[in-house]
């Protein structure tokens, strides 16, 4: 426990606080040297703490909103076998968004309040899902390219510092590795397939490419967070890396479906073994973070009615668990 009185070091007076937080910080960092997990009784700066808090409710959120641009494809998709795969896909996405708001509670954030930051507009989530799905191979595209992203950035994360949240990622890595699949597949159907098709199909990686280079966060120069979550262990790449590792191995995957990339500055570069690409529309990435993307005002205008539609499961739910602990105390 902190202990407020002061006491004599050398010519110095700290806090005996301050030292105690000293050591228990660098218990707190030799315990992520070793590659132990910190669990959520154990100790952590408050930094750490809020840092997990931002990032997993809104990746919470992302998952829960992300819902949105694919459901709305679900009563068109062309066949029975898809309409089953991208409704199991979406159901999906709502488990994701469970489990993740579950590891944020164990940081002492309720779920009740994440749902409120997001709902009042004070939360992040994603950008990709500010933007809309035109036709069937946007589905195609987003499994693909916005899965193919999430699982990018998504598998570091099952070795992330932070014991639930690196659990929970085990099994949504699971999960995005069958919906990146699915687009693809999607994809493939379409640029195999006739004149049209395979024009949907360009045309969907035209309007996705851009922005799902955007999700991996802002250039490394500009990203407040990464030094401290990577020393943390809470991120194992910075945005750039993961950013270089997706266009290597998407690139590839465009050109065996014999589309293209919408980038006119891409090219491989023998040397470093890398492709080079052209330059991000930032300004575009900042006004959809500032909520004025295509589609900010339908989504969180969705997200408030179906909060407000399921309040009478929430209440129904909370009367029912209320009588049956009333019930359990009378019985005791
Ligand atoms: N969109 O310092 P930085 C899915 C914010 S869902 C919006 O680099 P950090 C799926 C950032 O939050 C996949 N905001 O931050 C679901 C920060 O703002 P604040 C979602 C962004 O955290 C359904 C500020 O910019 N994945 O796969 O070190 C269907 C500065 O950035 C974005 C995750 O959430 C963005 N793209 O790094 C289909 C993964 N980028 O909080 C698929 C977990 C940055 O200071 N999250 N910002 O106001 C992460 O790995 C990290 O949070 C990020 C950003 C790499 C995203």
């Amino acid at each position: 426990m902190y202990t407020q009185g002061l006491l004599e070091q050398g010519s110095k007076t700290v806090t005996v606080a301050a030292v105690e937080d000293a050591e228990r910080l660098q218990r707190f960092e030799a315990k992520i040297d070793a590659e132990e997990k910190i669990e959520p009784k154990d100790w952590m700066p408050d930094a750490y703490r809020q840092t997990l808090i931002r990032q997993i409710s809104q990746h919470a959120h992302s998952e829960i909103v992300g819902m949105l641009p694919e459901g709305n494809w679900i009563t068109r998709a062309p066949t029975l076998l898809r309409k089953s795969i991208l409704i199991a896909k979406v159901q999906d996405e709502g488990g994701h968004g469970a489990y993740l708001y579950s590891a944020a509670e164990t940081l002492g954030i309720s779920r009740a309040e994440m749902i409120d930051q997001l709902l009042a507009g004070k939360a992040k989530y994603s950008s990709i899902f500010n933007y809309p799905t035109l036709s069937w191979a946007d589905i195609g595209a987003i499994g693909w390219l916005v899965d193919g992203a999430a699982i990018m950035n998504q598998i570091p994360l099952c070795r992330c510092s932070y014991g639930p949240y690196a659990r929970a990622m085990i099994r949504i890595c699971k999960e995005e590795s069958f919906h990146q699949r699915q687009g693809y597949d999607i994809m493939l159907k379409l640029a195999r397939g006739t004149v049209g098709q395979r024009r949907m199909a360009q045309d969907a990686l035209d309007r996705w490419w851009w922005p799902s280079l955007m999700m991996f966060g802002p250039p490394d120069g500009a990203s407040q967070h990464t030094a401290l979550s990577v020393r943390w262990k809470i991120k194992r790449f910075t945005n750039d890396e993961l950013r270089q590792k997706f266009v290597d191995f998407t690139v590839p995957q465009a050109k065996f479906l014999d589309i293209s990339v919408p980038d006119p500055d891409m090219r491989w570069d023998e040397a470093a073994g890398q492709h080079r690409f052209g330059e991000i529309n930032w300004a575009e990435f900042h006004e959809v973070l500032k909520g004025n993307g295509p589609c900010n005002r339908e989504r969180l205008t969705a997200r408030r009615n179906a909060h407000d539609a399921g309040r009478w499961v929430r209440e129904a739910a909370a009367a029912y668990a209320a009588k049956h602990t009333a019930r359990s105390v009378a019985a005791a």
